[in-house]
C-alpha cells in the first residue's frame, strides 16, 4: 500500500516516495490493531512526511507470536547456515542497489546531510550485512576434553526471538548493527523503530524478504517507547533484548526485562567522552579533528567527543581556531552539496540543546561563537563552541547531543586522565599526540570502551563498539556481538570405553 503523503518535492532531493507505512508482521504490511498513526516529520521545516501505523502493546503480541513461530516452526533456524548467509549477502547486494533512495529517504526523515548517508552511512550497512554472512557459517561450538569418561560437547544455538529498539540518529545504520548478528546466528526478531524516523526500516525490511527472508523472521513495528517499547522489553516470550538509546531509557527497559522473564539485555547508552589534545599535537589537525568528533551527524552521535580537554599550551590558539573552523561549518538544507550539518531531529532535542546553551552562559563559560538557533524554520542550531568549561557545569557533565563543544583546559597527563575518567559514562575517547609513550598511558588509563589515537568515529563491522560504566552493557559488532544472539549448550555423555 502506498502512502499519501508521499513524495518530495524538492529539487534538491533525489526523487523518493514513501511506500511503506505499515507495521511489517509475519512477512505482510498491516494496519495496527488500534488503526492509530502518528506523523513522522521533516527536521527542516516540521511539516508531516508521513503518517505511520502506530503499533502498541497488541501490536507487539502480534509480533512476538509471528516471530515465536517463525523460530519455533520456520525454516530459518533450521536451514543451513550457508543458505542463511546467501540471504544475507542478496540483502546486501539489494541495500546497495537503492543506496541513493535509502540515503534520500533517511535524509527526509532524520535531517542528515544527504552525502554523509549516501556515501558513508548506507555503505557501511550493506558492509557490514556482508561481514556477519561471512561469519553465518563459520559459528560452531567445541569439544572439551573434561574429566572422566565423558564425550563433553559444547553447542552455540541461537537464543530465540530477539526483541530489538533502536534511536533514530542513525537509523538504518542501527537497524543493521541489530538485525545481521541477530539474523547470522538464526534468531528471528521483532524491531522497534524509533518514533522519529520509521520509514528506512521498513524499506530495508521489504528488501530484506525480497532477498528471501522468510516470513516471520524480521517483524518491524513502529511506534512510541513507553507504549510499544516497554512492551517489548517485557514481553514473556522474548528471549533476547538489544536496546540503543539514553541511559535513562535503558535503566527502564533493563528493569522491564528482569522483572519479566530476566531476558538478557545488551544496552548502547550515552556517552560524555573526552577529546585529549596534548601539548606536542599539531593544533590544526587537532582543531579540524575535534571539530568532526563533536559537530559530525549534529552532534547526535553516542560518541561525540563532547569534551574536549586541551593542553594549557596549546589553548589560547587552539580555542581561535577551533572558533574559526566553526564559522566556516555550513549549516543548511542537508540535501544541498557541500552542507556538513542539518537540523536537529526535532522540537524536543532542538530544545534540549538550546536550554544546555543557555546553561553554559548562565555557568559562566565563555560563549566562542554560535549560541542561537539558525535560520528561522526547522530545527536549525548554529555550531556553538564554550571555552573556560568547568568540570562541574552541566554542559561538561551531561549528554547534550546536538552541536555544542565545550573546551576544557589541563596542565599535565595524569591531571587529565583523572578528569576524563571522573564521569558516570564510559563510552569512548579521542586522544591526539605524536607521542607514543602518552598514547599508550591514555589508551591503558581511560575506562572507556573505544579509543580512538590521531583518529576519531572510525567505524568497521569488524571492530566492536560499547560503553564501559553508565554507557552501557555488552558490545555490538564485531564478533562480540556474535555472543549476544546465542546460547551455550554443554552435551555429556559417558563413553563406553574410555580408551577411546
Ligand atoms: O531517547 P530514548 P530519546 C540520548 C540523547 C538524547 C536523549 C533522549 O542524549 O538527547 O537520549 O532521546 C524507545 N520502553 N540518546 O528520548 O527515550 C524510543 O521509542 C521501551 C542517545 O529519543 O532512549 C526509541 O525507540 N523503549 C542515543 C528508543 O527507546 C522506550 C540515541 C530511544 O529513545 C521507552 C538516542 C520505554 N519506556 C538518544 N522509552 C545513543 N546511545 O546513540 C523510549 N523508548
Amino acid at each position: 500500500r502506498f502512502s499519501t503523503a508521499a513524495a518530495i518535492e524538492d529539487p534538491l532531493a533525489p526523487p523518493v516516495k514513501v511506500n511503506y507505512t505499515q507495521l511489517l508482521i509475519d512477512g505482510k504490511f498491516v494496519d495496527s490493531a488500534s488503526g492509530k498513526t502518528f506523523p513522522t516529520l521533516d527536521p527542516r521545516t516540521g511539516e508531516v512526511i508521513a503518517h505511520v501505523q502506530e503499533g502498541d502493546a497488541e501490536d507487539i503480541n502480534r509480533a512476538v507470536r509471528a516471530a515465536r513461530k517463525a523460530f519455533d516452526e520456520g525454516p530459518w533456524p533450521r536451514m543451513t547456515a550457508y543458505e542463511r548467509s546467501r540471504i544475507l549477502l542478496r540483502f546486501a547486494d539489494l541495500l546497495d542497489k537503492h543506496n541513493d533512495e535509502l540515503a534520500a529517504l533517511e535524509t527526509w526523515d532524520n535531517g542528515k546531510p544527504y552525502e554523509q548517508a549516501a556515501n558513508i552511512e548506507i555503505p557501511m550497512c550493506s558492509r557490514l550485512m556482508r561481514y556477519y554472512a561471512g561469519w553465518a557459517d563459520k559459528i560452531h561450538g567445541l569439544i572439551v576434553p573434561a574429566d572422566g569418561p565423558h564425550h563433553v560437547q559444547v553447542l552455540h544455538e541461537p537464543i530465540g526471538v530477539a526483541g530489538q529498539i533502536i534511536p533514530w540518529n542513525f537509523p538504518l545504520l542501527m537497524f543493521a548493527w541489530k538485525v545481521g548478528p541477530a539474523l547470522a546466528t538464526g534468531n528471528t526478531i521483532v524491531l522497534k523503530s524509533a518514533e522519529q524516523t520509521p520509514l528506512t526500516a521498513f524499506f530495508a525490511a521489504k528488501l530484506l524478504h525480497e532477498a528471501g527472508l522468510p516470513d516471520g523472521v524480521l517483524n518491524v513495528v513502529s511506534g512510541y517507547g513507553p507504549t510499544a517499547g516497554a512492551a517489548l522489553a517485557s514481553h514473556m516470550d522474548v528471549d533476547k533484548l538489544a536496546f540503543t538509546g539514553s541511559t535513562d531509557t535503558g535503566m527502564i527497559v533493563q528493569e522491564l526485562a528482569a522483572r519479566s522473564n530476566l531476558k538478557p539485555v545488551t544496552l548502547e547508552l550515552g556517552g560524555k567522552s573526552p577529546f585529549i589534545i596534548m601539548d606536542d599535537a599539531d593544533v590544526d589537525q587537532a582543531v579540524e579533528l575535534a571539530h568532526f568528533a563533536l559537530f559530525f551527524n549534529q552532534g547526535q552521535c553516542c560518541c561525540a567527543g563532547s569534551r574536549t580537554f586541551v593542553h594549557e599550551s596549546v589553548y589560547d590558539e587552539f580555542v581561535e581556531k577551533a572558533k574559526a573552523r566553526a564559522l566556516k561549518r555550513v549549516v543548511g538544507d542537508p540535501f544541498k552539496k557541500g552542507v556538513e550539518q542539518g537540523p536537529q531531529i526535532d522540537d524536543e532535542q532542538f530544545n534540549k540543546v538550546l536550554r544546555y546553551i543557555r546553561s553554559g552562559v548562565d555557568s559562566g563559560a565563555t560563549l566562542v561563537t554560535g549560541g542561537d538557533r539558525a535560520g528561522s524554520k526547522g530545527f536549525y542550531i548554529q555550531p556553538t563552541i564554550f571555552s573556560d568549561v568547568k568540570d562541574n557545569m552541566a554542559i561538561a557533565q551531561d549528554e547534550i547531543f546536538g552541536p555544542v563543544q565545550s573546551i576544557l583546559k589541563f596542565k599535565d597527563l595524569n591531571e587529565v586522565i583523572q578528569r576524563a575518567n571522573a564521569s558516570k559514562y564510559g563510552l569512548a575517547a579521542g586522544v591526539f599526540t605524536n607521542n607514543i609513550d602518552t598514547a599508550n598511558t591514555l589508551m591503558r588509563a581511560l575506562r572507556v570502551g573505544t579509543v580512538w589515537i590521531n583518529c576519531f568515529d572510525t567505524f568497521d563491522a569488524a571492530i566492536p563498539f560499547g560503553g564501559y560504566k553508565m554507557s552501557g552493557v555488552g558490545r555490538e559488532k564485531g564478533i562480540d556481538s556474535l555472543k549476544n544472539y546465542l546460547q551455550v549448550k554443554a552435551v555429556v555423555s559417558p563413553l563406553k570405553n574410555a580408551a577411546w
